[in-house]
């Protein structure tokens, strides 16, 4: 953006405010705005141990500037909320902020689910106060669909959500909407479909197939425990996800987003086709077991990407195999670390090696 002032130019960097920026989105969201010449600030929440290890290499590569900003707070915190969205005044807002995993919402339902419903209310309020012409993106789920049959669900289909994960997530989606028509606010959901990487967190099922499959090639893990093989969903690369969060705050109106790959493959797909990278065959090493099961299981979950492709003119651009592949790829090298480091005596394995 530039305002031609007399004979100066003056250049006026974007500011986006980024919540959640220490998970997989976070690191390639704020990536591809840094990139873009964004001013980028992050909120990263107090740990005793450190947790900014996805947002290192940006912390190191943006040291010497303006441009990328961290401040305390959690989204629980509205006062803090409502005094850095005053401080920074960003024309743009991403809320990628959540306890992320449906497995453990079931054990932590309370702290899930506030910090979805009460952590975009505080966001909302507090970017209606400042000025409602901010740009605001709620990182939606799919998980908000329930996953009951095994049609393509797209912006117009029925939400059952099915765990407090997915309630939480629906309250965001509906109050984000509530904002946009109450308010005239430019507030979009992005109803993104499962999107992966080699930063995706280790306990996501295809993240704990592609740490085994380079553990098992490098023999320091024998087996693989999974839960319902069955399952079925729609995988991307979190890559093309982001650029997608980018471009729906660009289009001329707000509105509802589903992203997602149209092409579904289930858990045992995933782990034949990261198997079969290192030439393995996954059967000899997959078991089942119901302790990863959820109290209720969302069967299948398939996107129907047409408008987004119409409209915003997205369309990701990593398919299914070059996704399992680059997350294996990744994780060979971290098993082969972890070998020598473990032939040292310097680390006990925290997997299950049994
Ligand atoms: P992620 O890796 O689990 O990252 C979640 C982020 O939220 C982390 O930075 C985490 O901080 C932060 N966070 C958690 N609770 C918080 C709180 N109370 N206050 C402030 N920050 C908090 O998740 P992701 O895969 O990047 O996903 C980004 C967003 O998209 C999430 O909202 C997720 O629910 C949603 N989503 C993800 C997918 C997917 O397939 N990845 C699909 C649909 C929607 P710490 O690092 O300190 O824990
Ligand atoms: O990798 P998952 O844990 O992802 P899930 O539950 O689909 O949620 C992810 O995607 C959502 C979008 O739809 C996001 F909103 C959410 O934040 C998160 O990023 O599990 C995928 C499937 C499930 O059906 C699960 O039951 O894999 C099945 N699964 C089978 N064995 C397993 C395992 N999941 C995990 N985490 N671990 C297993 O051992």
């Amino acid at each position: 953006m530039t305002i031609a002032k007399n004979k100066y130019t003056i250049f006026i960097m974007k500011r986006a405010f980024v919540t959640g920026i220490t998970g997989q989105d976070g690191f390639y969201l704020s990536k591809l705005l840094l990139e873009k010449g964004y001013e980028v600030s992050g909120t990263i929440r107090r740990s005793s141990t450190f947790n900014t290890t996805r947002i290192d290499s940006l912390i190191s590569d943006y040291k010497n500037t303006e441009q990328f900003k961290l401040y305390y707070s959690d989204l629980l915190d509205s006062s803090s909320i409502n005094s850095l969205i005053q401080k920074i005044k960003p024309h743009e807002v991403y809320n990628l902020a959540a306890q992320s995993h449906v497995a453990v919402s079931f054990k932590n339902p309370h702290f899930s689910v506030l910090t979805s419903t009460s952590g975009s209310l505080s966001l909302l309020d507090a970017v209606k106060n400042l000025d409602s012409n901010i740009k605001y993106y709620q990182a939606s789920s799919s998980e908000m669909f329930g996953g009951v049959g095994s049609e393509s669900l797209n912006e117009t289909s029925l939400f059952i959500p099915k765990s407090p994960y997915a309630a939480g997530k629906l309250f965001a989606h509906n109050i984000t909407r509530i904002y946009r028509e109450s308010y005239d606010m430019f507030c979009s959901n992005g109803i993104l479909f499962n999107h992966e990487s080699p930063l995706r967190g280790e306990t996501f099922v295809t993240r704990k197939i592609s740490r085994a499959v380079g553990r098992i090639y490098h023999k320091i893990q024998n087996k693989l425990t999974l839960g319902n093989l069955d399952a079925v969903r729609d995988w991307g690369f979190a890559g093309d996800y982001v650029n997608a969060m980018w471009m729906i705050l660009q289009h001329d109106k707000p509105d509802d987003w589903v992203i997602a790959t149209g092409e579904a493959y289930s858990v045992k797909d995933f782990a034949r086709e990261a198997f079969k990278v290192v030439d393995l065959d996954w059967e000899d090493y997959v078991l089942s077991d119901k302790k990863y099961e959820r109290p209720n299981e969302v069967h299948h979950l398939l996107g129907d990407p047409t408008k987004a492709k119409n409209e915003l003119k997205w369309k990701p651009e990593t398919s299914f195999k070059d996704l399992v592949k680059m997350m294996v790829e990744s994780d060979l090298l971290l098993a082969e670390q972890e070998k020598v480091l473990l032939d040292k005596k310097l680390i006990k394995p925290t997997w299950d090696n049994s």
